[in-house]
């Protein structure tokens, strides 16, 4: 039994799209599955085309992403109409043309994806190749790259293994047995303690003066209850981290932390879901100002500064929580 799918009669359709005069390309909405999907595209093409570029529409703000790109060392540039000027040839990998109104201008020769194929979706690409039975499009790369004879090197393994693992959530979401079979033939060939490293990135080191003077700040609301809150943030994971922290601390049953991101106001509420049911709680403090709910462990509330009285965040936070009563857990399923 061979390790991965044959693809004789696809490869010579995709290759013959090929030339050595021609520039590609290839556009992504980078998370590591087309992140490294695009890298091993890119690979496949290396010696076959006159140039291949990698370019994202996306900004990448996930610190594991940002992460995997600077320690997998993938160039990227972002996609703009005069960069695409300079192409006459596109790709697309782990997405569809109908995907992102950024993609809508463009003819794309190659679509290599694994999301459900839309019956209305009008695009049309000389080679493309949709199977969404597939965990990853990482593992239909690593078949090409199989297939092709092509061994992917230790950052390309690693890269691979990565956008398999992220998009399956290690597993748990669904996959098929070639995302098992790409798995165990990558990691022979990845770096184990560089994924893992990867993997385990979950913020900037300029975020870290920010959490520290939270921690500092951290003060009770009532007997198992703390808040903080931290001014303008970088990004609202910031809040979600911390909150997060405070739950491995035995003397904390919940955690409310508060910022500013991008003009509103952002209260990510965690909880042991012993006490204080955290959907509650968000949806009767906040719930006249915006959104605001979530399960009992978990919530999280947004507003615009407009919509509170002119007082300080901090102060207005504070203020109605203190006006929630500790309540007692109302297990119930709320759909956020
Ligand atoms: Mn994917």
């Amino acid at each position: 039994m061979s390790l991965f799918r044959k693809l004789d009669l696809e490869l010579p359709n995709l290759l013959r799209l090929f030339k050595h005069c021609d520039k590609w390309l290839i556009v992504i909405n980078a998370d590591p599955d087309a992140l490294a999907s695009a890298m091993a595209l890119r690979r496949i093409m290396s010696h076959r085309v006159d140039e291949a570029v990698i370019a994202h529409v996306n900004e990448v703000r996930r610190p594991d992403n940002r992460a995997m790109i600077r320690r997998l060392r993938i160039p990227l540039t972002r996609l703009t109409p005069t960069l695409a000027a300079g192409f006459n040839r596109l790709a697309m990998v782990d997405s569809q043309p109908h995907h992102h109104p950024e993609f809508a201008p463009y003819h794309f020769s190659v679509v290599i994806d694994h999301h459900p194929l839309e019956e209305n979706a009008s695009w049309r690409a000389d080679y493309r190749d949709i199977r969404p039975g597939y965990g990853a499009v990482s593992t239909m790369m690593t078949e090409y790259l199989h297939n092709l004879k092509v061994r992917p090197g230790m950052l390309l393994a690693t890269a691979l293994l990565y956008g398999i693992k992220t998009d399956t959530k290690s597993f748990e979401r669904p996959f098929i047995d070639a995302d098992i079979r790409a798995f165990r033939h990558l990691a022979a060939k990845a770096n184990m303690l560089l994924l893992s490293k990867i993997a385990r990135v979950e913020m900037d080191k300029a975020w870290l003066p920010v959490i520290a003077a939270a921690l500092g700040r951290l003060s009770p609301l009532s007997r198992r209850g703390y808040a903080a809150h931290l001014g303008e943030v970088d990004s609202p994971d910031i809040l979600v981290i911390l909150a997060d922290f405070c739950l491995h601390v035995d003397a904390v049953s919940w955690a409310v932390i508060s910022g500013v991101w991008q003009g509103r106001a952002v209260v990510v509420f965690r909880g042991d879901g012993l006490s204080l049911d955290m959907g509650v709680l968000a949806k009767e403090s906040f719930g006249a100002l915006g959104p605001a709910g979530g399960h009992a462990t978990m919530a999280r509330a947004e507003f615009d500064l407009n919509a509170m009285p002119r007082r300080s965040l901090e102060d207005f936070v504070c203020e109605r929580l203190e006006a929630c009563p500790g309540k007692p857990v109302r297990p119930q399923k709320r759909p956020r």
